[in-house]
């Protein structure tokens, strides 16, 4: 593959710093050892008709490289990761790597982002009080269910892969709160996961990005 890029947001506020889905891709890329340069976009690039037929919803990331234009993050690392070590050899092994990203996108994460819009913009309303508590029952039952996958397991399937990247990567969005710390198999996975140097590149990067282009004080 010749050098790909991919799109990622000039700034955001601290609390989502560290999680903007881009992460997802470099640290695919980083993985991979790909060469890739990241196109920095704003709300004056993200509503325009070209970004919007990339990206349709506006959203970052989107990527391109010589063979396609792709948005959506869980899409995007398992193109990445064809044909690399993030996708094992086995065909069975592999379902199990769409299976266990898949379910990261669509069985984990849709209660940590209700957690999220709970936490960070709707703390205060009486709705939200109401609602949160069951949120969080359902989310911490998810979370065993994947602690309880991990038992006896490195990662998510029999190889560090681009389901662990999709895992991790949606986990993070649940910093703000000390949920992990009840399941310690997830605690462990996150750290086997996030001390990857590959990882720490990419964190770093975007961590970067947002450090340069903080809004003056
Ligand atoms: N499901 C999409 C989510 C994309 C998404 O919502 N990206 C957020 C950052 S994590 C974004 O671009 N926010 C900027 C905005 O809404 O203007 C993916 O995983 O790629």
């Amino acid at each position: 593959m010749t050098k790909s890029c991919l799109t990622a947001l000039r700034w955001v506020p601290p609390p989502f710093q560290g999680q903007v889905r881009d992460l997802a891709v470099r640290w695919a890329l980083e993985e991979t050892g790909a060469s890739y340069e990241v196109r920095l976009v704003g709300p004056e690039d993200q509503d325009t008709p070209a970004y919007r037929a990339w990206q349709p919803f506006g959203k970052v990331p989107a990527y391109e490289d010589d063979e396609c234009r792709l948005f959506e993050s869980g899409a995007i690392v398992l193109h990445i990761a064809e044909s690399t070590a993030l996708m094992p050899k086995d065909r069975a092994d592999r379902a199990q790597v769409n299976a266990w990203l898949i379910a990261a996108l669509n069985s984990v994460d849709p209660n940590i982002l209700a957690l999220g819009d709970i936490d960070h913009f709707a703390a205060a309303e009486p709705w939200a009080r109401q609602r949160r508590p069951d949120i969080e029952r359902m989310l911490k039952t998810r979370l065993a269910d994947v602690a309880s996958h991990l038992s006896g397991r490195d990662y998510l399937v029999n190889q560090f892969s681009a389901a662990d990247i999709m895992m991790i990567t949606v986990l993070r969005g649940l910093r703000h709160t000390s949920l992990l710390s009840g399941f310690p198999a997830l605690l462990a996975y996150r750290n086997r996961c996030e001390t990857r140097p590959a990882f720490q590149r990419s964190l770093a990067a975007q961590l970067d990005t947002f450090a340069r282009h903080a809004p003056a004080a």
